[in-house]
């Protein structure tokens, strides 16, 4: 694991980090122990709208969960652990956790991510707010892995519009202007590893183009508590975004 310094260095600079064995073999073991419980045991009892499937008749292809933390001990106990510990260093004040999500590409189903930045979804003022990746599987350009753009935290909120994207419903409108290419960083990682981005910080991923290796993670978002949501407006894109699913049968 890279230094406390250096973490929060990066962080500042670059608008993301990426720390090595943030969890090491054995927690990681763990926690696929309790993961594998969880999609056995709690996914099947939780609402439709918190269960994402590129394919809702094809059951392998799960692509994300929502809000692990609020129904299940574990989960909440490890986002209330490490992670908050580390969210607190990084945004320099108490925090609120808001969501841990589970991720996949499934082999050759998991659909891009679109280049976003996270502020745009959470409605905060002012912006403060981090999310964690935490990857369960190896993942490299072949699977999809994250790819940020460095500094992009510094330059304001980009124009985002509706994509078709299952789970990820705005993406940058001008995705490639501003020396984004120039600035990318491919993240590479292994299980253990986690990645940590400012809410301003532009991300993407590619498409999983391989035919056997899933691209699973588990998300951590904590939002400062200086950072004043508009609840009333994100609850209302909210409902508005599950009705639409629900009725293209998405959901
Ligand atoms: O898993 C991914 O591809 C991206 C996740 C992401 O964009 C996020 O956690 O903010």
């Amino acid at each position: 694991m890279e230094k406390k310094s250096q973490i929060i260095d990066s962080y500042n600079s670059n608008g993301f980090v990426a720390i090595t064995s943030f969890f090491d073999k054995k927690e990681s073991e763990e926690i696929e122990f309790e993961l594998s419980r969880f999609l056995e045991e709690i996914m099947p009892c939780l609402e439709s709208s918190e269960i994402y499937y590129e394919d809702k008749c094809n059951h392998k292809s799960l692509k994300q969960i929502q809000r692990m933390h609020q129904h299940d001990s574990y989960f909440f106990n490890l986002m209330n652990d490490k992670p908050r510990r580390l969210a607190e260093e990084l945004l320099e004040e108490e925090v609120v956790p808001k969501n841990l999500q589970y991720f996949n590409k499934p082999p050759l189903l998991g659909v891009e991510t679109p280049p976003h930045q996270d502020g745009y979804y959470f409605m905060l003022k002012p912006c403060h707010a981090i999310t964690m990746w935490l990857a369960l599987d190896t993942a490299d350009e072949e699977n999809g892995c994250v790819r940020y753009i460095k500094g992009s935290h510094k330059n304001g909120m980009r124009l985002h519009k509706r994509t078709s994207t299952l789970g990820f419903s705005q993406g940058i409108k001008d995705f490639g202007a501003q020396d984004d290419m120039a600035n990318e960083i491919v993240c590479h990682a292994k299980p253990g590893d986690l990645l940590a981005h400012q809410a301003m910080t532009i991300h993407r991923a590619d498409r999983n183009r391989s035919s056997s290796r899933n691209r699973r993670a588990l998300g951590f978002i904590f939002y400062g508590a200086s950072a004043k949501e508009n609840i009333e407006a994100h609850q209302i894109y909210k409902s508005k975004l599950d009705k639409e699913l629900t009725l293209k049968g998405k959901i």
